[in-house]
């Protein structure tokens, strides 16, 4: 009997996971998520690129599922900084602080930079990865500014500190519905939804 392809979303991130549920629905195969397959191994991020640290997620997750494994590694890109956090996003102002502790650090590290110059920009690269080691990536970018002071209820992370012009709001202002169309997660994933497509119609329908 033929099974259909399992897509494993490999996140550890509740954010993500909230997101990635309405982002991925009505895709033709079978999505899982670490947490329904007992992983709770954690991927060291060494790499140095989002592009980088998509991929060693995917392709670990992959090789520890042995299914199709989804991974993004997103974060924020601030001018005045010189791109930071980037990559260190997750870890930026040290580990174990909260959402909130770790977008005041943020603001703290920008209290003497003119709101003009708070430019900024959300990247989010999903790399999916074949158990077989095939590779892909896609990525999406929102810009916009970080604002001194936080608003909003909806979304993770830095949202309540990032204002889209275009929106006259902040990420975490915008409904979860309007931020899974918009956001740079929302566009790699489209991107990303596009290669799988053309994946399953290339590949016999038999895998687990
Ligand atoms: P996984 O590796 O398990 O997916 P993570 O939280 O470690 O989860 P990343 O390494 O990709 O994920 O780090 C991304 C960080 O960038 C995330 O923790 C947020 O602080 C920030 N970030 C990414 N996307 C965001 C979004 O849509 N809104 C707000 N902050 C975001």
């Amino acid at each position: 009997m033929l099974t259909p392809i399992t897509l494993l979303v490999a996140t550890h991130n509740q954010g993500k996971i909230r997101e990635y549920r309405e982002l991925l629905a009505g895709l033709s195969l079978t999505v899982t998520w670490l947490d329904a397959l007992g992983i709770t191994e954690e991927v060291e991020e060494t790499g140095t690129t989002f592009a980088e640290n998509a991929l060693l997620k995917a392709t670990q997750y992959a090789s520890l599922g042995g299914h199709w494994t989804w991974a993004d590694d997103s974060g924020l890109e601030v001018d005045a900084l010189g791109g930071r956090p980037g990559v260190f996003s997750a870890r930026y102002g040290g580990p174990g602080l909260s959402d909130e502790a770790r977008y005041r650090y943020l603001l703290a590290q920008l209290q003497d930079v003119p709101v003009q110059e708070r430019t900024a920009r959300f990247r989010c690269v999903v790399a999916i990865v074949q158990p077989d080691g095939h590779a892909y990536t896609a990525e999406g970018t929102i810009e916009g500014r970080i604002v001194d002071t936080p608003r909003g209820r909806h979304g993770f992370g830095y949202d309540p500190v990032f204002f889209i012009p275009e929106q006259n709001a902040t990420m975490a202002e915008l409904e979860p519905a309007v931020k899974n169309r918009i956001s740079h997660r929302a566009l790699a994933a489209a991107r990303a939804r596009a290669l799988l497509a053309d994946l399953l119609k290339c590949t016999p329908n038999n895998h687990t």
